[in-house]
């Protein structure tokens, strides 16, 4: 079989710019990758596509912890009827906990067995078994868990401190946030973001638009350089005060 690192900078580019010139037609929107409490019997996935048209394909939940990695844990196919919102939701088993791949594919020949990873050097071995990949993204437990969703165009959520109980796009940017057990917001690079920046309650909506941003928020860490600065600044401010007074 083809290795992954014996793959052409060709075919790579062809793969990206598949995922780039689909990457509009259907998007994973909203899931739970593991929700607080027990593990339920089926979980339901939200797409976003194209108002009011349909578009069919695979959902492939491909496993990324160490001697996992690369085995197929949900393989279900789905056409998806977008509703005036660009929504569609279907329910899928109960999810692998991760850490794990999410692929929405048009089309997929192997079976469940198949093993996209089979040295599990975290690499995918072989990108031919793709044809359009419309998205993936990587959800992760663990810092050394990497995943395969940048391999072919998709994104690589960082690690929060645990695995993440929801995942959704920021329903203006398109960009992912990770909400965490406790409710905390972080975005794709684990940046955490306060739930005032959004114009809705973080909460799980399910074939309703997903909250945005609303605020240009700077990161927490600027946040508290700035605050830094205006402490030092106002110190500053005090002492030149003082040597006035006393001259
Ligand atoms: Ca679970
Ligand atoms: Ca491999
Ligand atoms: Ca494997
Ligand atoms: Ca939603």
């Amino acid at each position: 079989m083809l290795k992954y690192k014996n793959i052409s900078l060709s075919t790579v580019l062809v793969s990206c710019l598949t995922f780039m010139s689909s990457s509009f037609a259907v998007l994973i929107n909203e899931f739970q990758p593991n929700p607080a409490g027990g593990d339920p019997d089926n979980q339901i996935i939200e797409l976003i596509g194209e108002a009011n048209t349909s578009q069919s394909g695979y959902f492939i939940q491909v496993d990324a912890d160490g001697t996992q990695s690369g085995r197929i844990d949900d393989l279900i196919s789905f056409t998806a009827n977008f509703n005036a919102e660009g929504l569609y939701t279907f329910e899928v088993p109960d999810l692998e906990n991760p850490s794990a791949t999410y692929l929405l594919v048009d089309q997929f020949e192997e079976a469940l067995s198949f093993d996209f990873d089979i040295d599990n050097d975290g690499f995918l071995d072989d990108l031919s078994v793709f044809n359009t990949v419309y998205d993936a993204v990587t959800i992760v437990d663990s810092p050394s868990d990497q995943g395969f969703a940048s391999m072919v165009g998709g994104i690589n959520l960082q690690f929060i401190g645990s695995e993440p109980t929801h995942v959704f796009r920021d329903s203006v940017s398109m960009e992912w946030i990770q909400v965490n057990s406790s409710s905390n917001l972080f975005d794709r690079n684990a940046n955490a973001i306060e739930a005032s920046a959004f114009n809705l309650p973080i909460e799980v909506s399910f074939e309703s638009t997903n909250p945005t941003i609303q605020t240009a928020e700077a990161p927490i860490g600027s946040t508290l350089y700035l605050m830094s600065c205006f402490i030092l600044s106002f110190l500053l401010l005090q002492h030149i005060g003082r040597n006035i007074t006393s001259k």
